[in-house]
Parts: C-alpha cells; sequence; structure tokens
C-alpha cells in the first residue's frame, strides 16, 4: 500500500498548526512566522487535500476590513493555483485579553453579543470558501474557582449561542454543520463540554441536534485519562463523529500536541482501524477530513516543521497499512471468534423473543451454571493483543 498521501486520503492541517511559532508559557518563538500562500503551496507538495484555520490565524484580531479582506484574497488565490480545499474553518474566541472569560459563556453579556457576532462573521467567511464544518472549541469557556461561574446558566447561554448559529445557517441556507470540540482543562482550570460524552449529552438538548455532532482531538481525551478510540466508537454509534483533530499526547498533563502516533500508539492502531474498517465487527467508518491538529516542537526548524507535518500523514498511512494486515491475517480472525469478539455483534436476545420468552428458557437462568466460569474457558485477549501488536511492530 502507498504511503506516499494523496488528496483521496482527505489529510488536512490547521494553519496554527505548522504555523506554530513555539511561543509558549515560559518562552517566546524558537521560529518565524510562516506566510499563509507557503503553507498552502508545502501543504500541496506533501499530499494534503485541506488547510483549515480560525479567523485570527489568516487575519490579525482587529484588522480592519480591508486588511482582512487582503488575506482572504491570498488565501483564495492560493487555493486555485493549487486545488487545496477549505473543508473546515473554526473561530479563536479565546486568545484576545476581551475573552479571558470566556467568549459565548462570559459572565460579560457585552462579551457573549461580541462572540457572536464574531462567530456570524467567521460562519459567512467559512461559507464563502465552500467549508462544511465549523468548529467551535471553547477553549476559554470555563472557570477556575467554582464561586465564579455559574455552570447552569453558563450551560444556557453556551446553548442559547449555538441554537441561534443553528437558525442562522439554515435561514441562510449554508450547506454547514457544526463540530463541538471537548477540552478538559488548559487554558481554564476547567472547560465546559470538557469530554466527548459531556459534549454528546449537551447537543441533545440543542433545538437543531442534528446540526451538531463533536470534533474529537485525541490528546484532549487523553489528558482526561479517557480511552479515546472508545469514544470515537461511542460517537460514531450516535451518528456524531463530524470531524477528527489527530494527534499525540503522553499521558496525563499539559496538551502536547505531539505528532499522530507519537503518544498512544496502540490506541492510535486501533483508533485508525475503527476509522477506515469501522471495528472488527464492522459499522459505518468515518469519511471526513482527517485532520492534524498538532503543534511541531519548538525545538525544530522549519525542516522539522514540514518533516513532522509529512510524519503525520505517513504514520496513519502506516497504521491503515498494519490494521489491513490484522484484519486479513487467518490467526488474527481465528483469535476473534475464540475471544468471542464477533459474538457480541449477536443480539442477546433471539428473532422476536420477548421477555417471557427469557423467562420461559431454562437454559439461560435454571440450567446455566456460573460456577462453570471459575477456572474455565478464559477469553484469550491478551493473545489477540499481542497479535495486534506484533502486526503494529510489523512483525507480522
Ligand atoms: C482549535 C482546536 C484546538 C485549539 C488549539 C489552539 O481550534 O481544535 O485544539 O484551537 O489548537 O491552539
Ligand atoms: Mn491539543
Ligand atoms: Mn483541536
Ligand atoms: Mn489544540
Amino acid at each position: 500500500m502507498a504511503t506516499k498521501p494523496t488528496s483521496a486520503d482527505k489529510f488536512s492541517f490547521g494553519l496554527w498548526t505548522v504555523g506554530y511559532n513555539g511561543a509558549d508559557p515560559f518562552g517566546g518563538p524558537t521560529r518565524a512566522a510562516l506566510d499563509v500562500v507557503h503553507v498552502v503551496e508545502k501543504l500541496t507538495e506533501l499530499g494534503a487535500y485541506g488547510l483549515t484555520f480560525h479567523d485570527d490565524d489568516l487575519f490579525a484580531f482587529g484588522s480592519t476590513d480591508a486588511e482582512r479582506q487582503a488575506q482572504i484574497d491570498r488565501l483564495t488565490q492560493a487555493l486555485d493555483a493549487t486545488g487545496l480545499t477549505v473543508p473546515m474553518v473554526t473561530t479563536n474566541l479565546f486568545s484576545a485579553p476581551v475573552f479571558k472569560d470566556g467568549g459565548f459563556t462570559s459572565n460579560d453579556r457585552a462579551v457573549r453579543r461580541f462572540a457572536l457576532r464574531k462567530v456570524i462573521r467567521n460562519i459567512d467567511l467559512a461559507a464563502e470558501l465552500g467549508a462544511k464544518t465549523f468548529v467551535m472549541w471553547g477553549g476559554r469557556e470555563g472557570a477556575e474557582y467554582d464561586s465564579a461561574k455559574d455552570i447552569r446558566s453558563a450551560l444556557s447561554r453556551y446553548r442559547e449561542a449555538v441554537n441561534l448559529l443553528g437558525d442562522y445557517v439554515t435561514d441562510k441556507g449554508y450547506d454547514i454543520r457544526f463540530a463541538i470540540e471537548p477540552k478538559p482543562n488548559e487554558p481554564r482550570g476547567d472547560i465546559l463540554l470538557p469530554t466527548v460524552g459531556h459534549a454528546i449529552a449537551f447537543i441533545n438538548t440543542l433545538d437543531r441536534p442534528e446540526l451538531v455532532g463533536v470534533n474529537p482531538e485525541v490528546g484532549h481525551e487523553q489528558m482526561a485519562g479517557l480511552n479515546f478510540a472508545a469514544g470515537i466508537a461511542q460517537a460514531l454509534d450516535c451518528g456524531k463523529l463530524f470531524h477528527i483533530d489527530l494527534n499525540g499526547q503522553r499521558g496525563i498533563k499539559y496538551d502536547q500536541d505531539l505528532v499522530f502516533g507519537h503518544g498512544d500508539l496502540h490506541n492510535a492502531f486501533a483508533l485508525v482501524d475503527l476509522l477506515e474498517n469501522g471495528g472488527p465487527n464492522g459499522g459505518p467508518a468515518y469519511d471526513g477530513p482527517r485532520h492534524f491538529d498538532y503543534k511541531p516542537s519548538r525545538t525544530e526548524d522549519e525542516t522539522g516543521v514540514w518533516d513532522s507535518a509529512a510524519a503525520n500523514m505517513r504514520t496513519y498511512l502506516l497504521l491503515k497499512e498494519r490494521a489491513a494486515a490484522f484484519r486479513a491475517d487467518p490467526e488474527v480472525r481465528e483469535a476473534l471468534e475464540a475471544a468471542r469478539v464477533t459474538e457480541l455483534a449477536q443480539p442477546t436476545l433471539g428473532e422476536g423473543e420477548s421477555y417471557d420468552d427469557l423467562i420461559a428458557d431454562r437454559a439461560a437462568y435454571e440450567d446455566f451454571d456460573p460456577g462453570a466460569y471459575f477456572d474455565g474457558k478464559g477469553f484469550g485477549f491478551v493473545r489477540l493483543q499481542q497479535l495486534a501488536t506484533e502486526h503494529l511492530m510489523g512483525a507480522r
């Protein structure tokens, strides 16, 4: 299988990812800023199909209308020249001082109204560029102090904002869906909608839930100690995986935004298998962009930036190849059967069976021997995981 990315692979990158200049809370930039036209050209050359951005990545916060338009025109020309697309756009409601207590959920009502206007303006731009997904990462929507934020009011204001934006795209006839991106903390001490599960529960309270899904990020779930592939499986189960942010994270610590696979490689393998093949028992896979939201480490020069961008795509394609080999291996198939992984796809009740039938079934209870499970047959999950490990290592 080819490990040279093509546009059919649907790899996309945030302008803020390769454009990251190395600044962190303890030190300033270690690299020069990259111009958007250069980024479009380089990503095209590397085999990506899409570029995404926050409004403020393309034109600085506070730009005049003319400055904003000049940057949009430069981007559009570069897209026309290269064929790169803009599948997703998002809004920066976290960097400017005005958003220090959040955007949609700031305690300050004037800030909330300003945030909505900033987003509406950016939705118009997203529609103009043909983006189909509009991501909302509420990085500043949260608090450090329990006394400082009425969480129930904040959730009401979040809901009010997303409902209004849903009305807006519907009335405008835009072909755009929203994707909420959960994160447990950083930059706030605690962020609202901290995990995929919280976000999906919130989405079900909206006026137009069908317009809103999630944009889970590998590292964000792993910062909370959660299993990312399992969270993605649940998002797929309820039809809410509208977009995905791929990267790497090593355990519960600050948001590392490492290259995809440069963290929990086993879970990355399971994730790619799930996205590409729908998991061991099949089911709808994911056909949206494979979007990388990573940061080239501040130790790297510009060569390192492009090497790391290429590494994200190459690792994804290698894992895709490894997952296919795993699925095709007869020993793996036999181990999946032995571990009853396939049996889980079988409904627990028979066709048309009622609870009365179940209660009447003596084999299910009276004649069933739970004691036989002590020292009885094991599931063989460890053998299966070792087979996965060996495929992952290219040893099979
Ligand atoms: C996003 C997004 C994030 C943040 C972060 C900004 O739009 O998906 O995770 O912004 O990358 O630095
Ligand atoms: Mn991150
Ligand atoms: Mn992200
Ligand atoms: Mn991020």
